[in-house]
């Protein structure tokens, strides 16, 4: 009998880079950035005086708390769901109006990392100790899934950071939807959108001189070496941002220097890259209200209600199904 060969099965990382480096033009997931380093990365970003973003949602968070939380059942009670919790810097503000105010609540952070969790655990149990929590380790749908089966409380669903902003068009819509079934009537979903703004001010923001985010963006050649065993050269790729004010798409590349060839050995492959050619790494879009209505309608949710930072550069927005 012919001995069987054993099939190969790939982690989604390397599904990502067999895929993406061997089509034209080259592209890589952004999803995949976020390792340790990564993770790391992100918030250096989150404190550069450039990224407005996180700036702009805490102060929407810290003075408009109590208009947000007008809506939310604060007698017979609810669950608070945040979608992608992370340190919940910008969350404990609202969470520290709705002790203030004794709502009847839950506060519900989901996240694939426990490690994310349990110090955000630490610090609510230090910093509010009020609040009544439960951190659940899962992927966003499957633990929304679980909660809308058994569940029969108010549910806001919380997802900051305009993290949408790194979906396409039609991707986008599709996340919207999956929250959209697993909403009732009462629920709403509370959500950042980056708006479209001065073009430098969105170059500047992801392109810093100290060179941040593009250790940020070249973190995905760092993880093809140290897991893939490849030998990227991080210093032959450029970083480059660029902003088209039609369509708010902010695009990140990462640009060859000069023709080259990298072995990914745990692939068993073998890229070439011709001088200024790219790979095509990250977008993060920035919206108009009329983009956002457009999106919302696409899943079936509707506008309720607008939050805007002074400047106007970040909104956020309630929906309801
Ligand atoms: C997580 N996400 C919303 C960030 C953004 O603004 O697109 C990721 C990022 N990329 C470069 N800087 C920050």
């Amino acid at each position: 009998m012919e001995p069987t060969a054993k099939p190969t099965t790939y982690t989604a990382f390397e599904k990502d880079v067999i895929s993406g480096l061997t089509k034209y033009p080259k592209r890589l997931s952004s999803k995949f950035i976020y390792d340790e380093k990564g993770d790391k990365l992100f918030q250096d970003i989150m404190a550069m005086p450039e990224y407005y973003l996180t700036e702009c949602e805490y102060s929407i968070l810290q003075n408009q708390s109590p208009t947000i939380a007008e809506k939310f059942n604060l007698n017979e009670g609810f669950d608070l769901i945040e979608l992608g919790a992370g340190d919940g810097k910008k969350t404990k503000l609202l969470l520290k109006h709705l002790s203030e105010i004794e709502a009847n609540f839950r506060y519900l952070p989901v996240d694939i990392s426990q490690n994310v969790l349990n110090e955000l655990g630490n610090d609510l149990e230090q910093e509010l100790p009020k609040v009544d929590f439960e951190l659940l380790q899962g992927s966003y749908f499957e633990v929304l899934n679980q909660l809308s089966s058994y569940n029969q409380r108010q549910k806001i669903i919380l997802v900051l950071g305009s993290n949408i902003g790194n979906l396409m068009h039609s991707d986008a819509i599709d996340f919207l939807k999956k929250i959209q079934e697993n909403m009732s009537p009462e629920d709403l979903l509370f959500m950042g959108f980056d708006q479209k703004k001065h073009p430098q001010v969105v170059i500047d923001a992801y392109d810093d001189p100290n060179g941040i985010t593009e250790a940020f963006n070249k973190n995905l050649l760092a993880r093809i070496n140290t897991e893939l065993d490849g030998n990227f050269d991080l210093d032959e790729f450029l970083h480059w941002e660029t902003y088209d004010p039609e369509t708010g798409t902010a695009k990140s590349f990462l640009v060859s220097k000069k023709a080259q060839n990298v072995r990914i050995a745990k692939l068993n492959l073998d890229i070439d890259f011709k001088t200024w050619e790219t790979i095509h790494t990250e977008i993060s879009q920035k919206y108009d209200d009329d983009t956002v209505e457009w999106l919302a309608s696409k899943a079936n949710l509707s506008i309720d209600r607008v939050f805007e930072s002074e400047t106007k550069y970040y909104k956020n927005y309630t929906f309801k199904k």
